[in-house]
């Protein structure tokens, strides 16, 4: 795209291009998606006991949003509307996958990575992926796919599901990373494989507890979901998934930055320049909860908090590497996370007890998998020195946007069928409109409404969120989800619920 598309695109028709300093083309783009941290998880977000230094100082120099959300209050929902601008609840198969399920990305359609690489963007995709592979029963001993790559990546290095879940490899691209093929590996959600020890038979075996679920294959010490056998050489280091993946992230954007060209804030509008998309999906700060030796015991508020500063130290290495490239300028960085917090989520590893006064949701009700506010809302900093104005943004947003605001960014119109949740809400990211979303829908069992600062929770008969009663609340004046007022507010709750049918019956939001 040439400039002044670009500048139209982000300022508006009435901005002379004359009048204004050289605009900035397309920046490279890094998304870090951290994995369960919470609203209040970070020190720019108010925490004090847990410390965050590296994300604190990129906030001094972004946009911190305070009304920013996931699409759902778990993992693979989330993932699937960040890539698809789709909510997740419209189409089936969306929950929290098993790690030997299928890709529910359809790769012909248009994807957060493949707007990017219309527009010309070498992507990449580095960590927790969660939304299968394959389109039949995966050999992990072979070539597999689809995958990151089919739907837009060029480069991938994966963990295919979650730390908890096996297998415990990495994937490279198509194939399973330091694999022997003489031991190969094999996958069973249904039943034991192979005939190494479960958490259920052996749970003396165990270096961390139980508290629910993951008693199937130890692998290093630790059960997981799900059995597997073999690629005893390919299976990771749970102390060192932090530094792998950091370091391929960081080894991506050094592959990348050769093929930027000149950096100097405002680019030379040369052929030469291809930007770059990173998807940096750390694994920190899911269960099992195991940091390096470094930051084991680094904070006052046990596991969960030292993963949330091995976490802080990830992102510490991307600002790091985009400095030495010289490339802060040129780079919208992004940090946000994929859910709301969880104090204990199946292993007993002390972070409940621990907790210290800390507070994972902030001043937030709920927590990850619940559709009151702390399951969806998440940090979310913007940063872009070039562009970006420090600050703070009140607008609704969902990360279910990005593709639509992407595809505004790279000067790119996007069709009727891709992204049907997807707002392009590029001014808001750049901080030029605090005008955010009219409406939003959060999701977990059931779906919840945002409309403006009311938020309701329409009756749920079954499942964990299950109410009886329809909640209703303004956060404007209890942020905190703890009055109920839907009986004095008849007017909004139906004016609410007949949206939300509306949003459900229509397929899609975006006119
Ligand atoms: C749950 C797991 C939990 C976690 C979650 C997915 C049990 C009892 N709980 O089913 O430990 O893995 O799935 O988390 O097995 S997410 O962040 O990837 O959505
Ligand atoms: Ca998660």
């Amino acid at each position: 795209m040439n400039r002044r598309a670009f500048l139209k695109l982000t300022t508006g028709a009435a901005a002379s291009a004359a009048l204004l300093p050289a605009a900035p083309k397309p920046p490279n783009v890094v998304i870090i998606l951290a994995d369960d941290i919470g609203y209040g998880d970070f020190g720019c977000y108010g925490a004090t006991v847990v410390k965050t230094p590296n994300v604190d100082k990129v906030a001094t120099r972004a946009l911190r949003f305070t009304d920013a959300h996931t699409a759902a209050a778990t993992c693979t929902p989330t993932r699937y509307a960040l890539m698809t601008g789709e909510y997740p609840w419209r189409k089936k198969g969306t929950g929290i996958l098993p790690g030997d399920a299928n890709l529910i990305i359809d790769p012909v359609r248009t994807t957060t990575p493949s707007v990017f690489k219309k527009a010309g963007y070498t992507t990449g995709c580095v960590g927790k992926w969660h939304l299968g592979l394959g389109t039949s029963k995966i050999d992990w001993n072979t070539e597999i796919k689809p995958g990151p790559l089919e739907v837009g990546f060029d480069y991938s290095f994966i963990i295919p599901a979650t730390g908890d879940r096996v297998p415990t490899v990495y994937v490279e691209n198509h194939r399973v990373a330091n694999l022997d093929p003489n031991d190969p590996i094999e996958v069973s959600y249904q039943k034991k494989v192979g005939n190494e020890p479960t958490g259920a038979e052996h749970p003396e075996m165990l270096r961390m507890k139980l508290s629910r679920g993951h008693d199937n294959t130890i692998v290093n010490g630790i059960s997981r979901i799900g059995y597997m056998s073999g690629g005893k050489s390919a299976r990771w280091d749970d102390e060192k998934i932090a530094e792998t993946i950091t370091s391929k992230a960081v080894a991506f954007i050094e592959r990348a930055a050769a093929r930027t060209g000149p950096s100097s804030g405002v680019r030379a509008d040369t052929k030469m320049d291809k930007p770059f998309f990173l998807y940096f999906a750390t694994h920190d700060i899911h269960v099992p909860r195991v940091p390096n030796d470094t930051f084991r015991n680094s904070s006052q508020c046990g596991l969960r908090c030292d993963a949330i500063q091995e976490f802080d130290w990830s992102v510490g290495q991307i600002v790091q590497t985009l400095e030495r490239l010289k490339l802060t300028n040129d780079t919208l960085l992004i940090i946000t996370s994929d859910n709301g917090p969880v104090l204990d989520d199946g292993y007993a590893d002390g972070s409940l007890e621990k907790v210290n006064g800390h507070k994972p949701a902030g001043p937030l009700r709920g927590t990850k998998g619940t559709l009151w506010e702390g399951g969806t809302r998440v940090p979310f900093l913007a940063r872009w020195p070039a562009r970006i104005k420090p600050g703070v943004s009140n607008a609704l947003f969902g990360q279910v946007d990005l593709l639509a605001s992407f595809a505004a960014l790279t000067g790119q119109a996007i069709d009727n069928a891709a992204g049907p949740d997807s707002f392009n809400m590029l001014p808001v990211i750049l901080g030029e409109s605090k005008k955010g979303r009219d409406h939003l829908v959060e999701a977990a069992q059931g779906v919840a409404l945002r409309m403006g600062d009311w938020k309701m929770i329409p009756r749920q008969m079954q499942g964990k969120n299950a109410n009886q009663k329809i909640e209703l609340y303004n956060l404007k004046t209890d942020l905190g989800e703890t009055t109920n007022v839907a009986e004095g507010n008849p007017k909004v709750v139906a004016e609410m619920t007949a949206l939300l049918g509306k949003l459900q019956s229509a397929g899609r939001s975006r006119s």
